[in-house]
């Protein structure tokens, strides 16, 4: 009853708020056409069936209504109407409620079709509401994430637009394709603060993306506390590190497990990597007895890779990889923990084996699932390690033959999602050892089929990894991000079926718009007609 009132208090003020509205401000009798369409949503849908005559108009009477007895459904219906509030200025309450509104977004829970399983969504726009249901308030929140893209682009604004906020009638049945989608983040080349990386979650999850994996250790710099070794960031992530010594800083357990939270409620899990045995020169430069000679080498600022090597024959080097794992184990929920494993050129194969035949049973013993760079496929890893492809080719032999010993493994390969390749020639951020990556190369491959001997079944899914070498601001990370990332994301998430680039540019020009309102830096790409 309390609730009821209150609702209704609410809405009358918003009807007074706003003089000369009228219930009936639809244009009775025109023929109306959108200017979204059902399928203009990126990643693309699995089903979309467009049904003119069903269009919904946002109002300053509807109600987002949720799942009653879900604190996780309540709290998908408040980040939406977070989103929604700004541009339209309409009030948009939020209730755990069963009764329904004439104008109502509901959010609900189970009965949903059976494709859709635990991170799926069902859509139906209709003249009277928006219903949105899914088995998961994962399910809800990538529901909501396309409702978001249904609206106008200047629902995006931060302040309020004078205009109509029509969503285009019909249903979407959409779940993903691989389980497994992400974008990696390196903190260690430059540190990006934890309101970077916020910035980078709140667009991540707008396509869908469910992982950040946190490139956390380098040569250049430590970017996690950890209690058992405090100089690693005092000395390896403090003033002076980072490339060119000009990103120092990192990320202190509680500033971490901040960020784990943030990406959390908007259903991502953080993936935290550190890197081992190579790329490890600013904890040896920081630590002189991780090193065989017992001297620490001087701190390094350049991009040089495969110099530096754990001491794989002393101890005490498994002692430092334990209190490691074992902490940042403890402050991470999910279950990967990556082990990074690449370039160790400086350590030889044999010790490369010795090394991860006592490590990766660290990884399990502190309950996570190890994954790491595609060299860890050479030493026979458990089936459950995830061995991530970077390769520039098309063949991998050692990659092959774990997915037949039954790994999963995740696609990032360099050439095609390596958001730090730059686009072209004239890019003036980026690196491009792996090739320039135009928006369509990063497109215009299949993760179920581009490594012979590895199909889809053995996929995990995709992630986009941004080396940050030459990337220092949000600006930077924004501009090679976008439009690439959601191209990745999109090769995640939709059937292979959809799988269309004339449709995807379009698409992707549509998102530009959403961009400018948000303030997100991007590549203006030849190859799209922005709008
Ligand atoms: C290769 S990819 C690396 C990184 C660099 C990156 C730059 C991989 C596993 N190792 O150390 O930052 O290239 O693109």
């Amino acid at each position: 009853m309390r609730q009821r009132r209150t609702l209704a208090g609410v809405l009358t003020v918003a009807a007074l708020c706003l003089p000369g509205f009228t219930a009936t401000a639809d244009d009775a009798g025109t023929t109306h056409v959108p200017e979204r369409q059902l399928t203009d949503v990126v990643p693309a849908p699995v089903e979309a069936k467009p049904d003119p005559r069903a269009d919904f108009r946002l109002s300053p009477f509807t109600l987002i209504r949720t799942q009653p007895g879900s604190a996780e459904a309540k709290r998908v219906g408040e980040q939406l109407a977070a989103v929604l509030r700004p541009a339209t200025g309409y009030p948009l309450p939020v209730a755990a409620t069963k009764r329904s509104w004439p104008s109502t977004i509901s959010l609900l829970l189970g009965k949903a079709d059976p494709r859709i399983g635990d991170e799926g969504y069902r859509l139906d726009v209709a003249r009277r509401g928006v219903t949105i249901r899914a088995n998961t308030a994962a399910g809800l929140f990538a529901g909501t994430q396309t409702l978001r893209q249904l609206l106008p682009a200047e629902i995006e604004a931060d302040r309020p637009q004078r205009r109509t906020w029509t969503v285009p009638g019909g249903k979407i049945v959409d779940y993903p394709r691989f389980a497994y989608r992400g974008a990696m983040l390196d903190l260690a080349r430059h540190f990006h603060t934890p309101d970077e990386v916020k910035a980078y979650i709140d667009e991540l999850a707008q396509y869908k993306i469910n992982h950040l994996h946190l490139h956390l250790t380098d040569d250049q710099g430590w970017r996690i506390q950890i209690d058992s070794w405090p100089e690693l960031t005092t000395t390896g992530g403090g003033p002076g590190t980072g490339v060119d010594g000009e990103g120092p800083g990192y990320l202190t357990k509680a500033e971490y497990t901040d960020l784990i939270g943030y990406a959390a409620a908007r259903h991502i899990t953080i993936v935290p990597e550190i890197d081992m045995p190579g790329h490890t020169n600013a904890a040896q430069s920081t630590y002189a007895e991780l090193n065989c000679d017992g001297v620490a080498p001087p701190p390094r600022t350049d991009i040089e890779v495969g110099y530096s090597s754990l001491c794989i024959d002393k101890e005490i080097t498994y002692t430092f990889v334990e209190d490691v794992i074992r902490e940042v184990a403890e402050m991470t929920p999910g279950p990967y923990l990556h082990i990074g494993g690449d370039e160790a050129h400086a350590t030889t194969e044999e010790d490369y084996q010795k090394f991860m035949d006592r490590v990766l049973p660290m990884v399990y013993k502190y309950g996570k699932r190890p994954a790491g760079w595609n060299e860890i496929a050479k030493v026979d890893p458990p089936a459950s390690a995830v061995p991530q492809f970077w390769g520039t080719t098309n063949t991998n032999a050692d990659l092959a033959e774990a997915a037949a010993r039954g790994n999963q493994v995740i696609m990032s390969p360099a050439n095609k999602a390596y958001l730090d390749m730059k686009y072209d020639q004239n890019t003036p951020l980026g690196l491009s050892w792996a090739g320039y990556t135009e928006v369509r190369d990063a497109y215009d491959w299949d993760p179920g089929s581009h490594v012979e001997g590895v199909g889809a079944e053995s996929v995990l899914g995709v992630e986009a990894p941004l080396w940050s070498e030459t990337l220092r601001t949000l600006d930077d990370i924004e501009y090679m991000a976008f439009p690439r990332l959601p191209a990745i994301a999109e090769l995640g998430w939709s059937a292979r079926a959809s799988h269309d680039w004339e449709s995807f540019r379009e698409r992707l020009a549509e998102q530009g718009p959403r961009w400018e309102w948000r303030d997100v830096d991007f590549y203006r790409s030849p190859q799209v007609d922005w709008r």
